[in-house]
């Protein structure tokens, strides 16, 4: 996959697996970080072997730490608006990547390392997680998705309290608030998100791929609209190779 300073790609089986490799930083986000992120998924979008991506941060202590303090401390409002906006590519390819993509929350996912779980569409935390908006501590509001995403994924009462409080939650709170779909031990983590990877790696990807556009657009859509795309979207499956033998072998008992 060329050659990367900050990101790490192994492939397992069907499953590819990305690490943010900045542990000295505790995996913050600077401009070449989420730019190598954002070349990586334009790879893996194409790449047909790989069914599932996993997103992960390397060490036992962060995910991501968000973006990089340091660098924004020095920045105009123009080359703000350029790193949100470099953030915001990034963060849309990952949410509407042709196939599923899993966070392995193994650590601290604060700020901008929240927003990258976001816009994954599973999340699994380690028992040691810490998750958070804590932007408004330091003068920001959240820039990544986070004041959109996140009261989609766990509602906005939930999602105003968490922004405005800039408070860090336990893995557990995380997960009695939907932010997370699943919470594991350490040791497990990869295991777990390899596990589900593999799950979703066994169907057909074709009909993956339409149930996750759909609940996608389904999510900023009225409902009558959403289920005339279920329609199409379950229309175009009938036209897959795919459709056809997994339903002949079902019924031929294979
Ligand atoms: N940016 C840059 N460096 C960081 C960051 C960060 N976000 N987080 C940690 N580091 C660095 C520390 O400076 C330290 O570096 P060094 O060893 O060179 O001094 C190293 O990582 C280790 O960190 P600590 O010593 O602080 O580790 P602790 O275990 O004591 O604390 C914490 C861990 C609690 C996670 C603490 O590091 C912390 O609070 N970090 C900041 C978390 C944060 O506020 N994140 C949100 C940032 S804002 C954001 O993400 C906005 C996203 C939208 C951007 C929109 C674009 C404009």
């Amino acid at each position: 996959m060329g050659s990367q300073q900050y990101i790490q790609v192994e492939k397992k089986e069907e499953v590819a697996i990305v690490r943010i490799n900045r542990p000295e930083k505790l995996n913050a986000m600077n401009l070449d970080v989420i730019k190598e992120m954002g070349s990586i998924m334009e790879q893996l979008d194409r790449d047909d072997s790989v069914k599932v991506v996993i997103v992960t941060g390397t060490g036992e202590k962060a995910f991501s730490a968000g973006a990089d303090i340091e660098y924004m401390s020095k920045i105009s409002p123009l080359e703000a608006e350029q790193y949100a906006l470099t953030g915001h590519d990034t963060l849309n390819r990952i949410a509407n990547l042709n196939k599923p993509v899993i966070a392995a929350v193994n650590g601290y996912a604060l700020g901008g390392g929240c927003e990258l779980a976001l816009s994954c569409d599973i999340r699994v935390a380690s028992k040691n997680a810490s998750m958070g908006q804590p932007e408004v501590t330091i003068g920001i509001c959240p820039g990544w998705g986070g004041t959109q995403r996140l009261m989609r994924v766990i509602g906005p009462a939930r999602a105003k309290d968490l922004i405005f409080t800039g408070r860090r939650i336990s893995a557990d709170e995380a997960f009695q608030m939907g932010l997370v779909n699943k919470v594991v031990e350490l040791p497990q983590l990869m295991d777990e998100c390899m596990n589900v990877a593999k799950q979703i790696a066994k169907n057909s990807a074709i009909a993956v791929r339409v149930s996750k556009t759909l609940l996608n657009r389904g999510m900023d859509s009225d409902i009558n609209t959403g289920l005339k795309l279920e329609i199409f979207g379950w229309t175009v499956c009938f036209t897959h190779p795919d459709r056809e033998q997994r339903m002949t072998a079902f019924v031929q008992k294979k």
